[in-house]
């Protein structure tokens, strides 16, 4: 690694951990779930704080969970409307355990790089501003003040401002997006890569491309009364939990949940809601249908379903909504003509998927209408992420299952306000209408160049075009793929700033200059000359609340992440330019006013966002494609995914054990597969094992092999599981070396973490 500036490693220890394996636990929830969150809330906060900010998060007046973006319940449960990933999200940002510049001096980047990134985030709250100067390997305290000068001084050196990069991390308000935003316009890049660009940006893509608009159509109630719910690609049990009572609530009324997955996940099997007595006792079963598709082969399998359906309607014209699709789409008659090129077999054995249980789900379909889909990372992050979530939705149209009530679209987001970052104006492409907007509002000039995003900036810095990297919240080193090309892009900045919570490897691998600026959590009180202040955040379904703390801060050198932006862009500026930047910083409602004015659909935030909040327009809810080709939404056709497998090569997807957020990991137990105290597993089918004579524990070496490059997973253990033959699965961010950055969604530029191409080998051990 000589060409790394610093000794520093960019995995940490590869050491096992004590694996123990049990049978999964198939129900979700439950008094277990209650448990956890309170043992780990109790370890990280103590009893008090616990019970105080537990009771407080998704109330009416209380604070947004920082965990995702599931929308809270307009009629809050008194118990607490929290589920045990959101208390584990809570108590890893409230921890009372401190990173402060002792902990820097006794521990250098080098020592605390040979970490795991476990042991690095327990290490607690990241509390004072810090710098690691060129050739040091100590973080050391720096002034706010000289820390803005530093990233100015930086800023003014570059020879253009499309040298500086500004990523974002969907944890940030409305308010904190919206002036970073401007701040990076203003400065003259739309150099915005953020987490989305690895996470819905398919979505986006594939709902702005047939339905007029990159965000889900479906509110939280639609779900309630759904006929039929489709879980594709996502596994709510363990990240979005809450999502489990809405499905619950289906049931319920007679609806039927359909989930279609390469696994059958816990929370799709049985559900006890700790929100009602009765959900202590005994569970609810959740999914009527499990469909084990095989990994990226959900084309073929909607297909399937769709030819199908195609010909159960030519003899009754009931199945399709005939009068929903001559008035409101295009594409119909030539999707039709496209089924013929495809033969029923050769999907079927594609899907991996029974025939009983393909005709059972067409049964299902075949005479309701009100179908809502919802998906995440099992769709958006291959090849065809686009295409497979146009085929999803090509089910919809045919159905006329969209712009009514309990029908639609259901993209489920990840970060808490991914989607609001996006909204207020966190983009690396060019939004005319926006820009006219900045423009007369905010009184100056924003670039008219696309900027990089997520795979665009790795390379960038990689190819030394771009110099500074800020982050605002996130973890790009382990988030991004190619877990070593991006630690080299990372090395290669003159400086890289994180505005960080909790300690993680991003703030090891650096550039030659580093700064970690410690922000204040969702969780804790942000105080201004004595007013409490809030802010505001959009949840999956385009709903804008607000958020208020109540904690303590973690410490009183801790700055809020509105206010320093501001205070650097008005260091960076000097007090001259068109913003008032320092202002800004200080009044939040300012901020509203010009997301008012900017931001589209938003409109008297600061009265609107009371309470249950308000919806931002949109435009599928109201049967409107007059932006789409002849006012139309599209039926699109989508190619079969073609990988060209060889023998040895089998499919693996990187997907989140139920002890982790993103990157963040809370612990090493993934209770619902069954497997305690390890991450570094390899789920795989028995028969596969067999074939290859491997045998339970095996340690093996996970390869990839993208146009000649290979890439190396060392050290993983083998273990059997209920998983289609030919496919994997292991857990990111430990996979990620194996993604190459070079291959990623068409269109979206999601890099392919849900379809890596891999060998495995038994490890000389
Ligand atoms: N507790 C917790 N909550 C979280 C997160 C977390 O890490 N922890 N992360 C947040 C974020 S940012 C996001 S984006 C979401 C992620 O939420 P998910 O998308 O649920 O997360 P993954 O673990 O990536 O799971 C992907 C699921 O898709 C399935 N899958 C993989 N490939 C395919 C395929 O080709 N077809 C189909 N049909 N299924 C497939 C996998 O088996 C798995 O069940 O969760 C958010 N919430
Ligand atoms: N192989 C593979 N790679 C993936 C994925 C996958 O499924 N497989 N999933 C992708 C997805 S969906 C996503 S969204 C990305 C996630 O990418 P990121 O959003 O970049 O990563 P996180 O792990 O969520 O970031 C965690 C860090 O955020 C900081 N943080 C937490 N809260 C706050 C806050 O309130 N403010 C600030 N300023 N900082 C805060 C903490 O320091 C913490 O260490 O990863 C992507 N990468
Ligand atoms: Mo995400």
């Amino acid at each position: 690694m000589q060409e790394f500036h610093r000794n520093v490693s960019i995995s940490g220890s590869e050491e096992f951990t004590g694996i123990d394996l049990k049978e999964p636990i198939r129900v979700a929830a439950g008094a277990l779930g209650v448990k956890e969150a309170l043992r780990h809330s109790f370890k990280e906060m103590g009893i008090v704080r616990s019970m105080r900010a537990l009771l407080e998060m998704n109330q009416k007046d209380g604070f947004d969970c920082p965990s995702c973006a599931w929308p809270d319940s307009e009629h809050p449960s008194k118990l607490g409307e929290y589920c045990e990933n959101g208390a584990k999200a809570l108590a890893d940002e409230a921890t009372i355990k401190k990173v402060d510049a002792d902990f820097f001096k006794k521990y250098s980047v080098e020592k605390l790089s040979l970490l795991t990134d476990y042991q690095l985030n327990k290490f607690g709250r990241l509390v004072e501003p810090m710098v690691l100067r060129p050739g040091s390997i100590h973080y050391e305290p720096i002034e706010w003040q000289e820390a803005f000068d530093l990233i100015s001084s930086e800023l003014r050196k570059l020879d253009s401002p499309d040298e500086a990069i500004f990523y974002t991390s969907g944890r940030s308000s409305n308010e904190a997006a919206f002036l970073y935003g401007m701040f990076a316009r203003a400065f003259g890049t739309n150099n915005m890569p953020d987490c989305s660009n690895m996470c819905h940006e398919s979505s986006g893509v594939a709902l702005g491309e047939t339905l007029g608009i990159g965000k889900g159509s479906v509110k939280l109630e639609d779900l309630y009364k759904a006929e039929v719910i489709i879980v594709a690609g996502q596994n709510p049990g363990t990240n979005h939990p809450r999502m489990l009572s809405a499905l619950e609530k289906c049931k319920k009324n007679g609806g039927k949940v359909i989930s279609i997955n390469p696994l059958e996940e816990t929370g799709l099997v049985n559900f006890k809601n700790p929100q009602h007595l009765k959900g202590w006792i005994s569970g609810e079963d959740m999914a009527d249908l499990h469909l084990a598709v095989n990994i990226n082969q959900d084309i073929p399998l909607v297909k399937l379903i769709l030819k199908k359906l195609a010909v159960l309607d030519k003899k009754e014209r009931t199945v399709f909504d005939h009068e929903f699709i001559e008035t409101y789409t295009q594409g119909y008659e030539k999707l039709l003509a496209d089924f013929d090129n495809y033969d029923e077999d050769e999907l079927l054995c594609l899907s991996g998927v029974g025939l009983e249980k393909i005709e059972e789900a067409v049964s299902f379909l075949a005479n309701k209408s009100k179908i809502i889909v919802c998906w995440a990372m099992g769709l958006t992050q291959h090849k065809n992420g686009v295409e497979n979530i146009r085929e999803y939705v090509n089910l919809l149209l045919l159905k006329g299952a969209i712009g009514k009530p309990n029908a639609g679209t259901c993209p489920v987001r990840g970060h808490s306000n991914v989607q609001g970052d996006r909204s207020v104006g966190i983009m690396h492409f060019v939004d005319e209408a926006l820009n006219k907007r900045i423009e007369k509002h905010l009184g100056f000039k924003p670039p008219g160049k696309e900027g990089y995003d997520t795979v665009g900036a790795m390379k960038a810095m990689h190819d030394e075009k771009a110099k500074v990297f800020m982050c605002l919240g996130g973890n790009f080193l382990m988030a991004a793929s190619d877990t070593e090309y991006t630690a080299k892009a990372l090395q290669r900045c003159d400086l890289t700033v994180q505005v960080s919570t909790k300690l993680n490897r991003t703030h090891l691998v650096t550039g030659k200059t580093a700064l970690i600026l410690p922000t204040v959590g969702r969780s804790e009180k942000d105080m201004k000359n004595g007013q409490q202040r809030y802010f505001t955040v959009e949840n999956s379904m385009g709903r804008v609340t607000q958020s208020k703390g109540l904690l303590k801060p973690a410490s009183e050198k801790i700055m809020s992440e509105p206010e320093l932006i501001a205070q650097l862009a008005d260091t960076y500026f000097k007090g001259e330019h068109s913003m008032d930047w320092k202002v800004l910083g200080e009044d939040y409602n300012l901020i509203r006013q010009y997301i008012d004015k900017v931001a589209k659909g938003f409109e008297k935030t600061e009265e609107r966002s009371k309470g249950p909040g308000y919806y931002l327009p949109n435009n599928v809810r109201e049967l409107d494609f007059s932006k789409l080709p002849n006012g139309k939404a599209q039926i699109t056709i989508n190619n079969l995914p073609n990988h060209d497998l060889k023998e040895d090569e089998f499919m693996l997807m990187t997907i989140r054990s139920h002890d982790q957020f993103n990157t963040t990991i809370y612990g090493l137990d993934d209770r619902y597969r069954g497997v305690y105290n390890e991450r570094r597993v390899l789920f795989m089918n028995s028969e596969d094992m067999e074939s290859l004579n491997m045998k339970k524990l095996d340690v093996v070496n996970i390869r990839s092999n993208y146009d000649g490059q290979i890439r190396t997973a060392k050290k993983f253990l083998v273990i059997p599981y209920n998983i289609p033959k030919g496919n994997l699965a292991a857990y990111f961010p430990e996979t990620n070396v194996l993604v190459p950055y070079n291959h990623f969604a068409e269109k979206s530029k999601t890099p392919i973490s849900k379809s890596i191409k891999v060998t495995v080998k038994k490890a000389s051990v």
